[in-house]
């Protein structure tokens, strides 16, 4: 059995290598958007869905966390939110049909992209031990199946439910009631892949884990640093606000290995200089910075502010906020002082006049918000950079007022509200006791997995039945063989799905795919039309209304829960998981009385475009920490090193895919079509490795734990990346992440810094994962 690599079909893979784009968005998006709309929807269908992305009575777009801009700026078009809603509402059908002419072994050897392209999911389905085909089952039958599975286990502990961002709100209370009932708190989910390092850097730091800024702070900040992030691609309506913060007379520092089109200029498809014009021209410098060198420029940032300071006291330290609202300033300070500018030159690559001339942009701002996404989060010294960036933000009292703070861009559109539900393998002890007080049961309190925590424990046997709620597990998360090998030896997966993927056919012994509706689908129960709510990335909670007619056999995300919760906890159970699945106004009651800032939940998400939820250091300037202050931290330096013969690999996104859905093979902004094995390396790094630009290479990464890892047929582009880094999209290269190779602290993959060596091609038939 031959399994293919995850992403592409590797055979039909070829790419071309044009120019870069130094543009974002434009009419070309917008034809490009409509034309995949209509592909996959029909005309009809297509303007129906794309007309109620983000309306007040419509649904929220499935694609980005990025909040939306207020009435006025409403009509928001966006490339990628509108492929996100056709891959959703497409009129394509994988049905039982479709399973009894497909085996589990023929279609594990297909591509992701190939599963995807099927269209979406309609029956529950189930695959029997030693099976060689899904086989249709019973709604009733599947919940049977997986409460008996579940009453089984020797502990709960024994159980794992995953969710992935995309999950509303009401679901993820729902499950995470589930999970806690049975008496386990392993509940990983994406954010563990993805945002984790913000969450322990801004707890520690500032008490909140969230952003603390608003799209009205973007639009009126004086300096935008964005760091690690690709806006054009991933969260295309920021440069819509970003070009407010400029019209405004703001200004933006972007900082990233790649020369990113979607930063240099924005062209507004809603503006006459964007349809006819150059558009406007978003990034005023850009610090092309080494792999991981981040932490290295905001120390740096730090000292030079302070020199700042000693030469004109009194000017440049926000002496008021910091002796308030902070603490370990002078330990801090006496530490960033000692920055070695040679360490910051080697760990950056930078010349020192650009980031001497940073602080002097830095110096002219009075409010400044730093903007960041993965490029920063998925690094081993993620969570100390994240740190760092905090320090350089309190300094000059930029944080909790107009146009400052911290601003984390999250991935999945619900990902930070089903953390706020509850979804973490480790709530603090007073969500804990309001759901125990809601719900008159005790939850349990030791820790459960986060998601790389998850894979160890099925790799060494102790995990029974894995359940994913969303999501893609095993191509999602790294080690791909590891993880597979991992999954297989559970006894049961259940994956709860719009549309077929890989963890459908890499699975436990039994396996159970349960369809379900997704944002765009209209939920009618007997309780009339249902809506769910979603949490953006900037805390604001608000109503989606599916309106499309999904097919009658799917369920709820909620439903299946409460299908599966009555199963697995029998008829005397007495949470009303039916009336909870009829109307999730009741299940609303119960999130207002255990989630804080949800109380009269149920009114206040009615209210056109919602509610904000409270967020102490914005709001009031006070830092619930465990020191009760916001608090300075000092951070070690940290020079990556890349040995002779090495580059350092980020795995990253590119313009056609979401996450792990594959929407096509160009990646228009970086003039790569038709293809998207390659890896993209700076010319200068071609030449003194050795390598022909155009030709094919295997990609290898070694780890301590010996073993070698290859990513096979890779074509080499010259790209015009930072010195000593490469780039290849995920999920292909996801093979070269080592399981063990995480963030400090927060447990996250390090993605975005893989050593990598190149060797000989082997050819497509070697890119195998098993
Ligand atoms: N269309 C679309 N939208 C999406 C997604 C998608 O796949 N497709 N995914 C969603 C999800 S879940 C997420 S989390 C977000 C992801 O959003 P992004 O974080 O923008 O995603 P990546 O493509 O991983 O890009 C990482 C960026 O960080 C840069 N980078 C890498 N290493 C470093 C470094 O060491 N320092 C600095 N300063 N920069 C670095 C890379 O060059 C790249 O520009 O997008 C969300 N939105
Ligand atoms: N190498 C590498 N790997 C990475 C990353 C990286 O940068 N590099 N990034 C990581 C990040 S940031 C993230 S967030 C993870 C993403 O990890 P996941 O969230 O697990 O993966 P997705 O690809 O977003 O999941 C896609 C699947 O979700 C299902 N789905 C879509 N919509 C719905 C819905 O409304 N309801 C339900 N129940 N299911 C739905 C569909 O079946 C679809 O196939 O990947 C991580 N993996
Ligand atoms: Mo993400």
């Amino acid at each position: 059995m031959i399994a293919r690599a995850p992403g592409s079909d590797p055979a039909q893979d070829t790419p071309r290598i044009g120019r870069p784009e130094h543009h974002a968005v434009g009419v070309h998006a917008v034809t490009t958007a409509v034309r995949m709309a209509e592909r996959q929807m029909g005309a009809v269908r297509g303007a129906r869905a794309l007309l109620r992305v983000n309306q007040h009575d419509g649904f929220d777009c499935p694609g980005c966390a990025w909040p939306e801009e207020d009435k006025v700026h409403r009509a928001e078009f966006c490339e990628n939110g509108a492929k996100a809603v056709a891959e959703e509402a497409t009129r394509r059908r994988v049905t039982p049909d479709f399973f009894a002419r497909h085996s589990v072994a023929e279609l594990v050897g297909r591509s992701g992209y190939w599963l995807g392209q099927q269209g979406r999911l309609t029956h529950p389905m189930l695959l029997e031990e030693g099976a060689t085909h899904y086989a249709p089952v019973s709604w009733g039958r599947a919940y049977e199946i997986i409460g008996a599975e579940l009453a089984a286990l020797a502990s709960p502990d024994e159980a794992v439910f995953y969710t992935s961002g995309r999950t509303p709100n009401e679901p993820a209370f729902a499950l995470q009631l589930l999970a806690r009932r049975l008496g386990t708190n392993n509940l990983p989910d994406c954010a563990n892949l993805c945002h984790e390092s913000t969450g322990s850097a801004l707890v520690e730091t500032l008490g909140v884990g969230k952003g603390s800024v608003t799209l009205d702070d973007i639009h009126h900040a004086d300096l935008v640093i964005v760091a690690g992030q690709n806006p054009g691609t991933n969260h295309p309506r920021m440069m819509a606000a970003l070009e407010r913060a400029k019209d405004n007379g703001g200004r933006v520092i972007s900082v990233n290995p790649l020369p990113e089109a979607g930063l240099e200029r924005f062209k507004n498809p809603q503006r006459p200089r964007g349809v006819l014009g150059s558009g406007t021209r978003l990034t005023d410098l850009f610090l092309q910075i080494g792999a991981g060198g981040d932490l290295a420029l905001f120390r740096a940032l730090n000292g030079l502010l302070l020199e700042a300071e000693d030469a004109a006291p009194g000017t440049v330290v926000d002496r008021a906020f910091v002796d308030e609202h902070t603490l370990g300033y002078e330990a801090w300070a006496k530490d960033a002082r000692t920055t070695d500018w040679d360490d910051v030159l080697a760990a950056t690559g930078l010349p020192r006049e650009q980031i001497e001339r940073a602080a002097a942009m830095v110096l002219e701002s009075r409010s400044v918000i730093v903007c960041w996404a993965l490029g920063l989060t998925q690094h081993k010294h993620s969570v100390p950079t994240l740190r760092e960036v905090v320090n350089f933000l309190l300094l000059r009292g930029n944080v909790g007022r107009p146009g400052a703070g911290v601003c984390p861009v999250r991935g999945h559109s619900n990902v930070q509200g089903d953390r706020t539900m509850g979804i973490f393998e480790r709530m603090p002890e007073a969500f804990h006791a309001a759901l125990d007080a809601e719900f008159g049961f005790t939850s349990p309190r030791h820790h459960g997995y986060d998601s790389v925590n998850a894979i160890r424990a099925m790799r060494d046997g102790k995990v029974g039945v894995f359940v994913g709620m969303g999501g893609n597990f095993v191509s999602a998360a790294p080690d791909t063989p590891v993880t597979e090998e991992a999954v297989r030896r559970c006894a049961l997966t259940v994956q709860i799905s719009t549309k077929l993927n890989r963890s459908h056919l890499v699975t436990g012994r039994r396996a159970l795919i349960l369809p379900t509706l997704g944002r765009s689908d209209e939920d009618r129960t007997e309780a009339g039309p249902q809506f769910v709510t979603v949490e953006d990335s900037m805390g604001r909670v608000h109503a989606s209304r599916g309106r499309l007619k999904g097919e009658a056999t799917l369920r709820s995300e909620t439903a299946i829960v409460s299908g599966i919760a009555r199963a697995a906890l029998g008829a005397s159970d007495d949470i009303p998981w039916e009336e909870f699945a009829h109307d999730l106004d009741r299940l609303r009651e119960r999130i207002g009385r255990v989630v804080p800032g949800f109380e009269d939940f149920n009114a206040r998400v009615r209210v056109p475009g919602g509610f904000s939820l409270p967020h102490a250091p914005r709001d009031t300037r006070t830092f619930p920490t465990h020191t009760g202050k916001a608090n300075f931290t000092v951070n070690d330096m940290v020079v990556p090193e890349i040995p002779e013969g090495r580059l350092m690999l980020q795995t990253l996104r590119s313009h056609d895919q979401y996450n792990t859905t594959i929407y096509g093979l160009d990646d228009r902004y970086r003039g790569v079509h038709d293809g998207r094995r390659v890896v993209l390396v700076n010319p200068e790094d071609i030449q003194r490795l050795g390598l022909t630009e155009g030709a094919y290479t295997d990609l290898v990464s070694a780890w301590p734990d010996g073993r070698e890892r290859r990513a096979a047929h890779f074509k080499l582009v010259a790209y015009p990346t930072a010195r000593g880094c490469a780039a290849a999209y995920m999920p292909e290269a996801t093979v070269l992440v080592p399981l063990d190779h995480t963030s400090d602290v927060s447990n996250t993959p390090a993605y975005k810094s893989v050593l990598i060596r190149f060797e000989p091609d082997s050819g497509t038939e070697a890119v195998v994962v098993i």
